[in-house]
């Protein structure tokens, strides 16, 4: 049994505390086997603890270990001339349309060996890692081809053995038409995307199914269609939409009891009721919403109104969101969207675990998983305010280092 008491910090517990943050000041955690098995003020510890090993976190603040619910990190290539290119005038939906964007990485992943993806994708797990992730969604959708799609998602279950966190995979056949299926988008899904989820699921690789639902990717139409399938193989669904333009894809989404729709910049009213009586997570991306130069806002005053749960995550890629840091995402949260330190943070803790259907960790109460991140700060708040600042001082993941 390992048993370890950490003492004299300051708890941001997300859980249900009349405090900010769900805060516990001179807080104590009990851990015991990979689980928190006490939350608390020193004052009250029972004496039953007094032989436990402790280890004095000299007023650091504790948060849940962060969980990044929405990146593509397993890509071949980069996109940095696409970047120049847009810098040059052109918009993400004509680069998109000329073969660049998301068909562009296709063809670097298609070409990368698995050693490769992998290699590629630990660079930014380790950053993302430095920085207190414990937990992470990985989607496939850079193959387009089963054998990619496949290779992808094994390359995701395989960080999980040779780094400290745990992965979750989402299948995204439904992300782009594949330029030997374009202007067949059906015939695609009919011939590759819906028999590639069925192999990849018999393989134990899909945790849930993803889409993107827009002008340049797959109407609400087609995306039924492969949320039908997800639904028949018992899998949950979630959706990028509502990110260039309102197709109705929250509605969908919503009406397949999604766990999450995500980006949401064009999201209308009736949108986010559909999210708030489905009870899916708005996942907001402002790495994306930054690098694309957008100036639509996600309508973050409705969610908050209709109290739909708001997670934040990198979106990391190769084109929209070439970004590997959470703590920076935070920092957008607030400045480009307005959302409050608490909200974000809350929304890399307790909304990403609920947006990844995940009910044993994000807060910090007994029963949770132990994955925590041990910062070199006084308050929360600090660590959506600093810029290109990491201060963890400590991450500890199943209740240990
Ligand atoms: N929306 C995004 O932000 C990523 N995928 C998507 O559907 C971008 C993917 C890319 O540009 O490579
Ligand atoms: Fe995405």
């Amino acid at each position: 049994m390992t048993r370890r008491l950490l003492t004299n910090a300051g708890l941001a517990t997300f859980a249900d505390i009349d405090a900010p943050y769900g805060l516990v000041e001179d807080g104590v955690l009990a851990l015991e086997d990979g689980v928190i098995t006490w939350v608390g003020a020193e004052a009250d510890l029972a004496p039953e603890f007094a032989d436990w090993p402790k280890e004095d976190l000299g007023g650091c603040v504790v948060t849940p270990g962060l969980i990044d619910c929405h990146t593509h990190v397993v890509f071949g290539g980069n996109r940095a001339r696409e970047f120049e290119m847009r810098l040059e005038g052109a918009t993400y939906e004509e680069v998109a349309r000329a073969g660049g964007g998301i068909v562009s990485t296709v063809r670097s992943t298609r070409a990368a060996t698995e050693d490769a993806l992998l290699e590629q994708a630990l660079v930014r797990i380790d950053a993302l890692i430095a920085e207190g992730i414990t937990t992470l969604e990985i989607k496939s959708g850079y193959g387009l081809d089963q054998e990619t799609e496949l290779r992808m998602l094994r390359t995701a279950r395989k960080i999980a053995d040779l780094r400290p966190v745990e992965i979750r995979t989402s299948f995204l056949g439904a992300h782009a038409v594949p330029p030997e299926y374009k202007g067949h988008a059906d015939a695609y899904l009919d011939e590759i995307c819906l028999p590639a989820l069925a192999a990849a699921h018999d393989a134990g690789l899909v945790d849930a199914v993803d889409g993107f639902c827009e002008g340049i990717a797959f109407s609400p139409t087609q995306i039924a269609r492969v949320f039908d399938k997800a639904r028949n193989l018992n899998l949950p669904v979630k959706l990028h939409a509502e990110q260039l333009s309102d197709l109705g894809g929250a509605e969908l989404a919503a009406s397949y009891g999604a766990l999450s729709a995500d980006h949401l910049e064009y999201l209308s009213e009736t949108g986010v009721e559909a999210l708030a009586g489905s009870r899916s997570v708005a996942v907001l991306l402002p790495g994306a919403f930054y690098t694309l130069r957008e100036t639509q806002m996600p309508p973050v005053e409705l969610l908050r109104e209709h109290k739909v749960p708001i997670a934040l995550a990198t979106d990391c890629n190769p084109g929209s969101s070439p970004l590997a840091s959470l703590l920076l995402t935070l920092n957008m949260g607030c400045t480009l969207f307005h959302m409050t330190p608490e909200e974000a943070l809350a929304g890399v803790t307790r909304e990403a675990a609920k947006a990844l259907g995940l009910s044993d960790r994000g807060t910090l109460e007994a029963g949770k998983r132990a994955d925590l991140a041990i910062w070199n700060v006084s308050h929360p708040a600090e660590l959506a305010y600093r810029i290109g600042f990491n201060p963890l001082k400590e991450r500890i993941f199943g209740g240990s280092q």
